[in-house]
């Protein structure tokens, strides 16, 4: 049976899918074109870089130079960082902590594994870091998901087999990585986007299904 939970941070444990989309609306704005909300969903839980090139495909912008790249991705995290060193402990999504703290109490083993790379300021600022026995983030993995690294690295620094880790995932990129790392997959929001997920739940708030699953 399933011993380790890994859980994804944007869109899973707290909500700062809207600040990446306001610092991404931002940028497009400056450089003249509209980047919608509905555009804004193949950004989920892709890496910066990654994100940046499928915002610039959406502008038909073409053949920048990677120094301006760096340079665009630098001006979006800084927006971002301005908009995230100000959240609170009200934008933890529903159930986390509940959820975390029961499953701690059952024995379960407990990582993040995000793409993000300002995952120490988010945790410090929403006081979840005690929560967490390992956190493995963007600053820790070479390859972004859909490769299965961080979720791997997740696992052994818990000290875990893949099969026995439960992965929870907002995004499609997300539960791939998972299915490929020969983990169980637990979608988080929507069934139509999260196709391969070996189970769909609205949230973190869904505290008994989550439980059953480690029994
Ligand atoms: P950063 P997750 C992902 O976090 C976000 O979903 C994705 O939108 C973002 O581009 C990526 O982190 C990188 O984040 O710019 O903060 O390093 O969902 O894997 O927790
Ligand atoms: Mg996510």
């Amino acid at each position: 049976s399933y011993r380790y939970a890994l859980f994804d941070m944007d869109g899973v444990i707290v909500d700062t899918a809207k600040y990446h989309y306001e610092a991404w609306r931002r940028l497009a704005e400056g450089l003249g074109f509209e980047f919608t909300m509905a555009d804004n969903e193949r950004l989920k839980g892709v890496s910066r870089m990654r994100s940046l090139e499928i915002l610039l495909e959406v502008g038909n912008v073409k053949n920048l130079p990677s120094d301006r790249l760096e340079e665009l991705c630098r001006m979006k995290n800084s927006w971002y960082i301005d908009y995230i060193s100000k959240v609170d402990k009200r934008e933890i999504l529903k159930g986390t902590v509940e959820t975390l703290t029961l499953l701690r109490r059952n024995g379960i083993k407990i990582a993040l594994a995000t793409a993000s790379k300002n995952s120490q300021i988010i945790l410090e600022r929403l006081e979840l870091k005690d929560l967490f026995d390992a956190i493995i983030d963007g600053n820790l993995v070479e390859r972004p998901k859909p490769d299965p690294e961080v979720f791997l690295k997740a696992a052994e620094a818990l000290g875990g087999n893949p099969d026995e880790c439960v992965v929870f995932e907002d995004a499609y990129a997300g539960i791939e990585a998972a299915k490929k790392a020969g983990m169980y997959a637990v979608g988080i929001g929507d069934n139509s986007n999260l196709i391969g997920a070996d189970m769909v739940i609205p949230g973190l708030c869904e505290t008994d299904q989550i439980l059953q699953l480690f029994n």
